[in-house]
C-alpha cells in the first residue's frame, strides 16, 4: 500500500486506502445525495473529503480524458458541467473495488439491484455517479479534484468496531 498520508498519534490505525466518488448532476437534481452517501457511511467508510461544486469544462475533460476519443465525450463532458456535482474521498481497506460494487455495472439496466445505478438508474448517459477503478487511478483523481488541505485525517470512534486491528 502507498502512503497517502500519515497519522502518527501511537496506537492509531493507519489506513491508506482512498478512493474518490462523485454523485453526478442527475443524482443531486434528482434530490439522491443523502441515500447514496448514507450507503457508503452505513458500510463502515470513512469520508475524508466532501463538497458541492460546479466543475469546468477544463476538469470535466481532464477527468474523462481516457474517453475523450468515444462518441459520447462531448456530451458527458457537458453533462458533468450542467449543475452541481457533490465530489468525495472514502477511506478504508480495499475501499476502491468496494465501492464499485457498490455503485454498480456502467449500464444501470445491467447493474444489480441493490447498487446505486442498479436502484436508481435506467440510462447509461445519466448513471448518477462515478468511483475510481483501481488504487492508482483513484490517487490521480483525488490529486485532480482536491487539494491536500480539503481532505481530513481523523479516526472516527467506532474504528475498532469495524476492524480487527
Ligand atoms: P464507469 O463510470 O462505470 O467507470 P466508464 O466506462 O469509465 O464507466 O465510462 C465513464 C462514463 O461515461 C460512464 O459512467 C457514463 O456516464 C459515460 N458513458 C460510458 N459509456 C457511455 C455510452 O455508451 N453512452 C453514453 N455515456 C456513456
Ligand atoms: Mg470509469
Amino acid at each position: 500500500m502507498s502512503d497517502f498520508y500519515n497519522v502518527h498519534s501511537p496506537g492509531v490505525r493507519q489506513t491508506v486506502e482512498r478512493t474518490f466518488i462523485a454523485i453526478k448532476p442527475d443524482a443531486v437534481q434528482r434530490g439522491l445525495i443523502g441515500q447514496i452517501i448514507q450507503r457508503f457511511e452505513s458500510k463502515g467508510f470513512k469520508l475524508v473529503g466532501l463538497k458541492l461544486m460546479s466543475v469546468s469544462k477544463e476538469l470535466a475533460e481532464a477527468h474523462y480524458g481516457e474517453h475523450k476519443e468515444r462518441p459520447f465525450f462531448g456530451g458527458l463532458v457537458s453533462f458533468l458541467t450542467s449543475s452541481p456535482v457533490v465530489a468525495m474521498v472514502w477511506e478504508g481497506d480495499g475501499v476502491v473495488a468496494s465501492a464499485r460494487k457498490i455503485i454498480g455495472a456502467t449500464n444501470p439496466l445491467e447493474s444489480a439491484p441493490g447498487t446505486v445505478r442498479g436502484d436508481f438508474g435506467v440510462s447509461i448517459g445519466r448513471n448518477l455517479i462515478h468511483g475510481s477503478d483501481a488504487v492508482e487511478t483513484a490517487q490521480k483523481e483525488i490529486a485532480l479534484w482536491f487539494k491536500e488541505e480539503e481532505l481530513s485525517a481523523w479516526t472516527p470512534e467506532l474504528t475498532g468496531w469495524l476492524y480487527e486491528d
